[in-house]
C-alpha cells in the first residue's frame, strides 16, 4: 500500500494574500527563527530541565545534528514522525531537528497508549515513531514492540527511534549523520500535526503551517509581553497546543526567553523551579490552578517572580479566578483556545472584572467570530450561541477526513468549534458549554463515542452510553452507563475499567464511574439519538443525587 499523502492546509488565495499583506504571515520557518535567535543570543539560556541547561547556540547545534541523523537514517522530506516525549529538553532538539530536516512531527501526549498511537501512525502514514525509553513508570518500547508486531507486512516499514536505552530499536544518540542540505522548507508547508480533542470518534489530525502557527505564538508572545527576560515554566505536557503556543514554549523561544521544564505540574515539582529559575509566566488547567492556590500560602518557596498565571483548557469559575491575584500576587490570564486555531486571551491590563468573568478575546483583528443559533443565524449580542470562527491561524480542514470536514467546516470555511459562548458588548467571550458530546476532564477532551466503542467490544456489555457529569475538582468526569448482556455474568465496574486499560488507551479516558442499568428507557416516539440518550441519562443521574 502506498503511504498516505502529506498533510496540507490550504486557505483560499484571497485570504492568504490578505494574511500576508497584513503582516501576519511573514514567510518565516521554525528553522529560520531558531537560527536567528542563536545568532543574536548565542549564550542566553533557551531550555532548562533537570539534566540540561542549553543556550540558544547549543539548542541549534543539537537540532542540526538531530536533523543530520534523521536524514542519515533515510527519512525523507515530508515524512511524518509520531513524537511522544515528555517535558524534557530533548523535546526541542528533536522537534527543531525534524523541522530542519523537513520532516513533520505528529504530536502525541505521553499519556497516549497503543490504541491512540496506532491511530496516529496509520492516519498520518508515519514513517517513524519516536519516544523515550520510559516515562512515568511506562515503557514506551513495549508500545513500540506491539506497533511493529501488529503491523501489516505489506505496509511500509515503521522505524522506531528511542531516546535512552533503545534495546532492539534505533538509539537517538547514535544516528548515522549525513551533511545537511540547504534548508528548503516553505513557510506555507505544513510544519507539524497536532491532535484534536476529538468530539466524535477518534482524534482528528490538525495540520499547521509554519506561517500560521508562528503568527499565533508570535502575536501571543506580544499579548503576554514576553521578552528576553521572560522565563516560561512548561508545567502541562508541552506537546499540548496550549503550553506549546499560547504563547507557551515556542512563543518564549521566539521572544528569546528561557523555557524551564517541569516533569510534573504539581506544586511540589513546580514551586522549587519557580524559585530557582525565577519563572515569570506559566499556564495551567483549572484543577491544577486550584491545587496551586491551596498550596501557595503554605509553601516555603519564593514565588514572587511569577507575574502571570494563565489558566485555560476548560472553564475556570469566577469564584476561583478571583483568588488568583490575592493569593499568588500575580495577574491571571484566562486563555480559551483550541488546537484547530482560534485563541482568546484576557489582556494583562484588563480590569479585574473582565479577567475574572470572561475567557478573553481573539488574538487577531482578522479572527472572524460568529455566534449563531441552530439555523446558523447570528444571535443577539450577549445571547448564547454556537461559536464559529475563521482566521489567519485557524485550519480550513482536518487531514484526510472528509466526514469530519463536512461536519466541522461551513461552506465558506468557518470552523464549527462546538463551543457555546456569549459575546459581550466589549467583544469578550464567555464560554457556556458544549454542543458536542465530549467530556472535558480537567482540560483533557474525551470523545463519548470513542469510549462507547471500546466498551461495546466487551463480551459482557450489551449497550453503553458515556456522559459527562459535573465534578467539583475535575470540572467534568466521565460516567459510563452500561447495560449488561443478558445471560452473561454481570460485569463488575472495576473489571470493566481494568479491561479498558488493558486495551491500551490513555488513562484519562478510562471512565471515572461505571453504572450498570437494566435498559435505556426509549421514549414513546421510539427512536432516540445517542445525543438525546446521553442528555437524559445525565439529567436522571443528577436528579437522583
Ligand atoms: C472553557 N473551555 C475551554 C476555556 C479551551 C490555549 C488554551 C486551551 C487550548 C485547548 C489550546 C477553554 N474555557 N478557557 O489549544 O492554545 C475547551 C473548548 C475548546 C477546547 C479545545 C490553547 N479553553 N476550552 O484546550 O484543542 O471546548 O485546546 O473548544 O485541547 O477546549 O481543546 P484543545
Amino acid at each position: 500500500t502506498a503511504s498516505s499523502p502529506s498533510p496540507r492546509q490550504i486557505w483560499p488565495e484571497d485570504f492568504a494574500a490578505r494574511y500576508r499583506a497584513r503582516g501576519y504571515w511573514r514567510g518565516e520557518t521554525f528553522s529560520d527563527f531558531l537560527r536567528a535567535r542563536a545568532a543574536e543570543l548565542p549564550d542566553n539560556l533557551a531550555v532548562v530541565d533537570a539534566a540540561n541547561r542549553w543556550t540558544y547556540a547549543e539548542l541549534l547545534r543539537r537540532a542540526e545534528s538531530m536533523a543530520a541523523g534523521f536524514l542519515g537514517l533515510g527519512l525523507r522530506r515530508g515524512d511524518r514522525v509520531v513524537v511522544q516525549l515528555g517535558n524534557r529538553a530533548e523535546f526541542f532538539s528533536v522537534v527543531f531537528g525534524l523541522f530542519r530536516a523537513g520532516l513533520v512531527p505528529v504530536f502525541a501526549l505521553p499519556a497516549h497508549r497503543l490504541t491512540e498511537i496506532r491511530h496516529f501512525v496509520a492516519k498520518s502514514g508515519a514513517a517513524a515513531y519516536l519516544a523515550a525509553d520510559r516515562g512515568d513508570g511506562f515503557d514506551y518500547r513495549m508500545l513500540a514492540r506491539s506497533l511493529i508486531l501488529e503491523r501489516d507486512t505489506a505496509a511500509p516499514p515503521l522505524r522506531v527511534l528511542i531516546l535512552g536505552e533503545a534495546e532492539e530499536f534505533t538509539p537517538l544518540h547514535a544516528l548515522p549523520m549525513v551533511p545537511l542540505p540547504e534548508e528548503d522548507a516553505s513557510p506555507s508547508d505544513v510544519a507539524f500535526v497536532q491532535i484534536s480533542g476529538g468530539s466524535t470518534g477518534l482524534s482528528k489530525l490538525i495540520p499547521r503551517t509554519h506561517d500560521d502557527y508562528i503568527y499565533s505564538f508570535r502575536a501571543s508572545a506580544e499579548i503576554c509581553a514576553l521578552s528576553l527576560r521572560s522565563v516560561y515554566l512548561g508545567a502541562l505536557p508541552i506537546a499540548h497546543n496550549f503550553p506549546m503556543s499560547s504563547p507557551g514554549t515556542f512563543g518564549t523561544l521566539y521572544a528569546g526567553g528561557r523555557v524551564v521544564l517541569s516533569p510534573s505540574p504539581s506544586p511540589e515539582a513546580a514551586f522549587p523551579l519557580i524559585e530557582r529559575e525565577g519563572v515569570t509566566i506559566t499556564g495551567l488547567v483549572p484543577p491544577l490552578a486550584l491545587l496551586w492556590l491551596d498550596a501557595a500560602p503554605k509553601t516555603k518557596h519564593d514565588l514572587s517572580s511569577l507575574q502571570v498565571l494563565q489558566v485555560g483548557g476548560a472553564k475556570f469559575t469566577p469564584e476561583v479566578a478571583a483568588r488568583v491575584r490575592p493569593v499568588l500576587r500575580c495577574t491571571l490570564q484566562q486563555v480559551f483556545g483550541m488546537a484547530e486555531g482560534l485563541v482568546n486571551y484576557t489582556r494583562l491590563d484588563d480590569a479585574e472584572e473582565v479577567i475574572v468573568n470572561t475567557q478573553g478575546r481573539p488574538i487577531s483583528p482578522d479572527d472572524e467570530v460568529l455566534v449563531v443559533d441552530d439555523s446558523g443565524e447570528p444571535v443577539p449580542e450577549g445571547e448564547p450561541g454556537y461559536l464559529l470562527t475563521r482566521g489567519p491561524y485557524t485550519i480550513r480542514a482536518y487531514h484526510d477526513d472528509p466526514g469530519a470536514n463536512a461536519r466541522s467546516f461551513t461552506a465558506d470555511g468557518f470552523y464549527h468549534t462546538g463551543d457555546i459562548v456569549r459575546r459581550r458588548a466589549d467583544g469578550y467571550l464567555v464560554v457556556g458549554g458544549r454542543a458536542g458530546d465530549h467530556i472535558n476532564r480537567a482540560g483533557e477532551k474525551i470523545s463519548a463515542e470513542e469510549i462507547e466503542d471500546h466498551l461495546l467490544a466487551h463480551p459482557q456489555v450489551f449497550d453503553v452510553a458515556v456522559v459527562s457529569i459535573p465534578d467539583e475538582y475535575l470540572g467534568e468526569r466521565s460516567c459510563a452507563f452500561v447495560i449488561p448482556r443478558s445471560g452473561a455474568e454481570r460485569p463488575r465496574p472495576t473489571a470493566l475499567k481494568a479491561w479498558m486499560r488493558a486495551r491500551g488507551i490513555a488513562e484519562f479516558k478510562v471512565p471515572d464511574q461505571v453504572v450498570l442499568v437494566e435498559r435505556f428507557d426509549t421514549t414513546a416516539a421510539g427512536k432516540t439519538s445517542r445525543k438525546e440518550l446521553r442528555a437524559r441519562l445525565r439529567a436522571e443521574f443528577l436528579a437522583a443525587q
